[in-house]
């Protein structure tokens, strides 16, 4: 799609609705919060924001944010004009909601995902850019919409986090260009940081360490992995997202190539999630259905969490 298609589909849409994907992240929540200001201030139009699963506390602070429902909330013959996907590489990530989606006349996709398959009838897949945030950025300027604080913030939230706060493969000459525009626009960079990265409840902080000091490591310490339960989540009366940032911290280790965490969904459900530093981890992921990117993937594995860690493991040493 091209950025008038954009404006032409809002424009003649009677109602939108706006889903971000399953285990919401802050791309996926900055994004759609991002286009909700964008629809309201530019187009006069109240758009349906759908998140499934919990929103991680820290985000709290993204403008409001608290209008956003989950799917069952929407009447179940309910036909948009307009559906619009934001960050969601598979329609599978919409979770249970993906019937209201495909239910709409108009279907409109949006995302930087390059195991995206350009599902629905407008896509605008951009591969190279760090985060959906990026892409929304640089539709909104081309299109000369209105960016206040709102949408600066919001923005600014799905970069900062997609790029691990400016570190990642993904950050480029382009990412520090908008981060610098959105500053401009009024964004506190400072102010993002610390609700993004340093406002963690503290049960989150506990399981973490519990999770890394359970870690195990092979091949010459090359693959750093961990595995949670269930019966850990309840220890430490977690939510769902209290497990991220663990993969990460598994990377941090100097002798780390490939980090997975496993984590215990039920007795015949695993999740995980993949990092690396330079092995192409979609590949991984994508060999138990899954997807991302080459540093950054993740997958479901229908087998109890120990027998889906040993196919794992299996899996990575075929790439190191
Ligand atoms: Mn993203």
């Amino acid at each position: 799609m091209n950025y008038q298609d954009f404006t032409k589909n809002i424009i003649e849409a009677d109602d939108i609705v706006i889903f971000s994907h399953v285990n919401p992240d802050g791309d996926t929540l900055g994004s759609m919060i991002a286009l909700y200001h964008v629809i309201k201030n530019n187009y006069g139009k109240e758009a349906v924001m759908v998140v499934t699963g919990e929103i991680p506390d820290i985000y709290e602070f993204l403008p409001e944010i608290d209008k956003a429902v989950t799917f069952d909330k929407i009447s179940k013959d309910k036909v948009f004009s307009l559906a619009i996907a934001i960050d969601i590489a598979a329609k599978d990530r919409m979770g249970m909601g993906v019937s209201i989606f495909d239910r709409a006349k108009v279907k409109m996709n949006i995302d930087h995902h390059k195991t995206n398959n350009g599902f629905g009838d407008y896509s605008l897949i951009i591969p190279d850019a760090c985060s959906a945030g990026e892409i929304l950025f640089d539709m909104f300027e081309n299109l000369g919409l209105k960016i206040d604080k709102a949408v600066s913030d919001s923005l600014y939230t799905s970069i900062l986090t997609d790029t691990g706060g400016f570190r990642f493969e993904n950050t480029s000459a382009k990412t520090f260009q908008i981060a610098s525009k959105l500053v401009e626009y009024g964004t506190h960079a400072g102010e993002i940081a610390r609700y993004c990265f340093e406002s963690k409840p503290k049960p989150m902080v506990l399981l973490q360490a519990n999770a890394l000091m359970n870690a195990e490591f092979l091949e010459n310490q090359k693959i750093a992995y961990t595995c949670i339960t269930m019966s850990d989540m309840e220890h430490f009366q977690a939510k769902e997202d209290y497990t991220e940032g663990i993969v990460g911290a598994l990377r941090q280790i100097k002798t780390t190539e490939v980090a997975a965490v496993l984590k215990e969904v039920n007795e015949q459900t695993t999740k995980v999630s993949l990092r690396s530093k330079h092995v192409d981890v979609s590949k991984i992921a994508a060999a138990f259905d899954g997807g991302g990117h080459a540093f950054a993937a993740g997958c479901t594995i229908q087998k109890p969490v120990k027998i889906a860690k040993d196919k794992l493991v299996e899996e990575i040493k075929r790439y190191l």
